[in-house]
């Protein structure tokens, strides 16, 4: 298959199609309410449909049904043009989902880890420019954070650990819109961590709504944030918004579901 490029920018996805478990799914701060993994699974692949579109190569990993969380690749791994960092997942039941995702950007870049104790979710780490932000969450503690520090220092990044409240990953209370500019839901980070950014805030009757997947020039976000949606559309931003409402069900959004990074010349 071509890979589809975004002027000379190209991009590999790497995703994991949806568990028939995802009902078994980890929750935080989401009430329990049952889950049709099919109908997720026809979520998903209308969301890897969207992500070609934008412009990304899909690499896609089987299904598996002893991992119900499996579908949330994001967590496992930060992958930048340099290095990849496999993470060591905060719920116990997610860590058996790394070797395998580990094996797969192997492909693409040389692989580091974080070690036990430290813990961390890939939903925590949001790259802007050479600073990792990393959310102090339930899944991501300090030994993980000061780890993911050493392993990147020698790469000219440095590593700024950011307290979050009321949410389960840094990624669900902020994301980057462009290289200047944030969408934030000030509930539960506070927008002066991230000085000198433009920030959006999400509509207050949309509080999940901050979690949005930059591509290039490009954004994705969920469609049941229409306000929000509305909100980046007024402010000049290219909005595509699918229908992920299943996946919102197992606390996921469009971060979660893929690892974009760019594709080696
Ligand atoms: C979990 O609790 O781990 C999953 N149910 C949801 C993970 C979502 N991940 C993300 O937003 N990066």
């Amino acid at each position: 298959m071509p890979i589809i490029g975004m002027g000379n920018v190209m991009w590999i996805a790497v995703t994991r199609e949806v568990s028939p478990a995802l009902g078994d799914c980890e929750l935080s701060y989401v009430p329990r309410t049952p889950i049709d993994a099919a109908r997720a699974g026809r979520q998903h692949h209308d969301y890897q449909r969207a992500l070609e579109v934008l412009g990304c190569h899909l690499v896609t990993l089987p299904a598996e049904p002893a991992w119900p969380d499996s579908v949330f690749v994001e967590d496992v791994a930060i992958v930048l043009d340099e290095v990849a960092i496999m993470t060591q997942p905060g719920a116990l039941s997610r860590r058996a989902e790394v070797a395998s995702v580990a094996t797969l950007l192997r492909s693409y870049r040389p692989v580091l880890a974080i070690e036990t104790p430290g813990t961390l979710d890939g939903g925590d780490v949001l790259r802007l420019g050479s600073t990792l932000y990393v959310g102090q969450s339930a899944r991501s503690n300090a030994q993980g954070i000061g780890q993911l520090r050493e392993l990147l220092a020698s790469h000219g990044y440095t590593v700024h650990a950011v307290p979050t409240r009321g949410c389960l990953h840094l990624k669900s209370a902020v994301t980057q819109l462009n290289d200047d500019t944030l969408l934030l839901q000030p509930a539960w980070v506070d927008r002066e961590q991230f000085a000198g950014f433009r920030i959006i805030e999400v509509d207050p009757v949309e509080p999940h709504a901050a979690n949005v997947l930059r591509i290039g020039d490009a954004l994705l976000m969920p469609a049941s944030f229409p306000r929000t949606r509305q909100r980046l559309l007024d402010a000049g931003f290219e909005v595509t918004a699918v229908d992920v409402t299943e996946l919102q069900k197992a606390e996921g959004a469009v971060t979660c579901c893929s690892l974009v990074f760019r594709a080696k010349e």
